[in-house]
């Protein structure tokens, strides 16, 4: 397969709160990614602060990170031809105004913060938050 990678995704509090999780897995399966680790968890305030670490300072980190610990997340490692760029796109962009109709922020989200998904955007990335959330 063509530039096989793997990427880290989170859905979000509010995706599993609207129970969109079968929606948004279907999403990926469909273009052909695979799941090759599944969790459920409530993240630490340290692991989020580990694996939001660029984002410190900004004006909506505290948002951010209390929106992320406040109940369950999935997090999943996905594989795929180029499954970085590919499931970004699937996402949509961060601002759900923006966000593409047929994405999944396009067609669900409403919110910046609560964006239900989240995933790595580059290969360093990937590999960063793998090993944080893994
Ligand atoms: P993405 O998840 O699209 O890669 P990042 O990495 O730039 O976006 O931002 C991480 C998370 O921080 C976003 N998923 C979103 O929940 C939150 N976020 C980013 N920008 C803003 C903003 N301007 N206002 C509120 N929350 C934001």
């Amino acid at each position: 397969m063509n530039n096989l990678e793997k990427t880290l995704v989170i859905i979000k509090p509010d995706a599993i709160e609207r129970n969109l999780v079968g929606k948004i897995i279907s999403k990926y399966e469909d273009k052909n990614l695979k799941i090759k680790e599944l969790k459920i968890l409530k993240a630490s305030n340290e692991l989020l602060e580990k694996h939001y670490a660029e984002h410190k300072g900004k004006s909506f980190y505290n948002e951010l990170l209390n929106y992320m610990k406040s109940d369950l997340c999935i997090v999943m490692i996905l594989e795929g031809s180029n499954a970085i760029e590919s499931v970004r796109n699937i996402n949509g962009a961060t601002d759900p105004l923006k966000a593409l109709t047929g994405s999944i922020r396009g067609d669900y989200a409403f919110s910046k913060t609560k964006n239900l998904v989240h995933a790595s955007d580059s290969i360093e990335s990937a590999k960063r938050e793998i090993s944080i959330w893994f």
